[in-house]
């Protein structure tokens, strides 16, 4: 017979919760550690989910056509896409790029996979070497691949398999201004979008800039689909309120999946 799988001790809770920051949210902590042992606990049992009702739910949230919030849809893997993102930036490290107005972007930016977006006085343009290194961008883990298929997949784009993954990072105070992504060849394809770490809130407008945007928190673990008409959408992310994570320290990240 299988042995069951021991407890995790509560001193180690404990402990974990004590070396980190007074500022860090309890539940945030909490929810990282039922979500590693229920994968261990599965993993050693195949008992299924014993922690079904401890951690809430995949909640969607339509946001208008072809947009959908899965809200916590990457909750249980965020520890370990941040782990892969500090990976990435080994090879192709976050730097703040250069507008073609001149201006350096507050957020810092990396990429992953066969291209990546790039920006410079000349414009903006996704490039297959990384002009910071001179090399290939790092290739797209098989963990992003998969869930940006599964989540675009749920919004009704099966089969969606991006080339890109272009990686921002924020701290306190950085900021992205209200825009339209339009530098991929088509706009067919979803792009889907992943917020890991501090809170964000977004800014999601309409077609045109002059429609006033609808704001709308992200948390870490949040994914969205921006597809059909909502692809051309005005959107932003608005100054980022300090703050620390349990996964992250004092930065957002965010992962948005894209074919070019
Ligand atoms: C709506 N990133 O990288 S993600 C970007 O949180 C970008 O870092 C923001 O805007 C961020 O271009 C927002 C949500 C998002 C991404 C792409 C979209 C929303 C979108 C494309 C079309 C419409
Ligand atoms: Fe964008």
């Amino acid at each position: 017979m299988q042995e069951s799988p021991k407890p995790l001790l509560l001193t180690s809770i404990f402990e974990s919760l004590c070396s980190l920051r007074s500022s860090v949210n309890v539940f945030e902590v909490l929810r990282i550690v039922v979500s590693s042992e229920r994968k261990r606990t599965q993993s050693q049992t195949g008992m299924g989910d014993l922690f079904a009702e401890v951690t809430p739910a995949v909640e969607t949230e339509k946001l208008a056509d072809s947009a959908f919030l899965f809200r916590r849809f990457s909750a249980e893997s965020a520890a370990s896409l941040v782990e892969l993102v500090w990976q990435i930036a080994q090879v192709s490290p976050f730097r703040h790029l250069v507008t073609p107005g001149g201006y350096r972007m507050s957020v810092a930016m990396t990429n992953c996979g066969l291209a990546g977006w790039t920006s410079d006085r000349q414009g903006y343009r996704y490039a297959k070497i990384d002009p910071e290194t001179g090399a290939a961008w790092p290739p797209m883990p098989i963990e992003f691949q998969q869930l940006a298929e599964t989540a675009a997949e749920r919004a009704g784009f099966p089969g969606f398999k991006p080339d890109c993954c272009l990686i921002n990072r924020y701290e306190p105070g950085a900021k992205l201004s209200l825009h339209q992504d339009r530098d991929e060849n088509s706009y067919q394809f979803p792009i889907v979008s992943v917020s890991l770490g501090l809170p964000a809130k977004f800014l999601f407008g309409g077609l045109v800039r002059t429609e006033r945007p609808r704001r709308l928190r992200l948390e870490n673990g949040d994914v969205v689909v921006w597809g059909g008409p909502s692809r051309l959408a005005f959107h932003g992310i608005d100054t980022l309120a300090d703050g620390e994570h349990p996964l992250t320290g004092r930065y957002r990240l965010n992962l948005t999946f894209r074919k070019r």
